[in-house]
């Protein structure tokens, strides 16, 4: 099906209509249950978002990148995604660890400014968040060769964003990925800003997918607001890592619903008009629209399914209040798993100046 797709003739796969039907020969065909269950993880995710955002603004969380409006592409990919497979994720990931059994606690630990939520349960493939743009890339392929070598049949997936698609880690990683046939699937979260810079700024081509073409596989452009649209280019992208067909780049088209992070305000580069049009392509409201036709959701499901994930996320905000806060050693203890001789004199002149400034 990916084929049929050209990114170069500007083509994007949608399954989703408007009015909620699905497109003949594209829909993914998922039983009802299935699709019961990705309809929670969109609402899980947006509920957490929004938590999140009003934690940070409390002040008992940092600074936040809101996920608002990509809850189709992280869990539509996530839900593709088998056990086995490994996940190098970026900065905007919510909806993705949500699907894939993160503990919620441990994310919103992270995000309170201890790394301890960083630290990946056992039985789960997650390499730790990377907030250097890109630099998860490279390490997604290098993971890739690493499976190759050892012939595991599993795929390895990396999320990034368009502006991460300017960096030179993208640009060597595809390479790689292209050169040893790696089992890897990008997934580029374009939703068309890197902080207040426009997708126009970023390239020059008219579609990121059509990056692949360069480096020799397959890519495809899909909506992104669409879940069914994400779930069927991922599914065929990982079974075809996953039998030596190697690397394939989704580019998910979308827009950043919220500001870039909780320290932006984006309401100083683009229009109320714009994000307006874009509410009315919203990722929960288009899959309710299929669920109903199918009779999978009604008013009394979607109660059932916003009080269940209130719980879950009250539930989660209390066990990550209740850990311990960060100390100083923390800030200083998880890169290495010995301290070096520089990073320990860093920390004994740290707590000598906060010592000085307490005076
Ligand atoms: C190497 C590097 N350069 C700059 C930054 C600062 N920065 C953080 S996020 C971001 C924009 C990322 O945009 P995009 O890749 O489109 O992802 P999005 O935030 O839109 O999901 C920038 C420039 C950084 N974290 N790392
Ligand atoms: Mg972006």
């Amino acid at each position: 099906m990916i084929e049929l797709f050209d990114p170069l003739k500007g083509e994007r796969l949608r399954v989703l209509e408007d009015g909620g039907e699905a497109r003949a020969g594209l829909d993914p065909g998922l039983p009802d249950a299935e699709l019961r269950r990705i309809y929670e993880r969109m609402v899980r995710t947006r509920t957490a978002d929004a938590k999140a955002l009003k934690l940070q603004r409390q002040g008992r969380l940092g600074t936040y990148p809101p996920s608002r409006g990509h809850e189709a592409i992280q869990v539509g990919l996530a839900s593709a995604m088998s056990r086995g497979d490994w996940f190098f994720p970026y900065f905007r990931d919510l909806g993705m660890y949500i699907t894939l059994g993160y503990p919620l606690a441990d994310y919103y630990h992270l995000w309170m400014g201890n790394e301890a939520g960083l630290r990946t349960p056992d039985g789960l493939n997650i390499a730790p968040i990377a907030i250097p743009v890109g630099s998860q890339i490279p390490q997604a392929v290098g993971a890739g060769m690493a499976v190759n070598y050892r012939n595991l049949g599993i795929a390895v997936v990396t999320t990034f964003g368009d502006g991460a698609t300017s960096e030179g880690d993208f640009h060597e990683g595809l390479n790689f990925a292209g050169v040893f046939r790696t089992p890897n699937v990008f997934v580029c979260l374009n939703n068309q800003f890197a902080i207040s810079v426009p997708r126009a700024r970023q390239t020059a081509s008219a579609t990121i997918a059509q990056k692949a073409v360069a480096y020799g596989f397959p890519g495809i452009q899909v909506d992104g607001n669409d879940v069914l649209a994400v779930y069927a280019a991922a599914r065929e992208a990982l079974a075809g890592a996953r039998n030596g067909g190697g690397s394939t780049l989704i580019e998910a088209f979308t827009y950043r619903m919220g500001d870039h992070t909780t320290s932006d305000d984006a309401s100083r580069y683009r229009s109320k008009e714009e994000v307006q049009e874009w509410e009315r392509r919203d990722p929960l409201l288009r899959f309710r629209l299929y669920l109903a036709k199918k009779g999978l959701w009604d008013e009394a499901y979607e109660k059932g399914a916003q009080d269940a994930a209130t719980e879950f996320v009250e539930k989660a905000v209390a066990e990550a209040e209740a850990r311990p806060v960060a100390t100083l050693d923390d800030i200083f203890s998880y890169t290495y798993a010995v301290m070096p001789p520089d990073l320990e004199a860093q920390l004994a002149d740290l707590k000598a100046f906060l010592g000085e400034e307490r005076r």
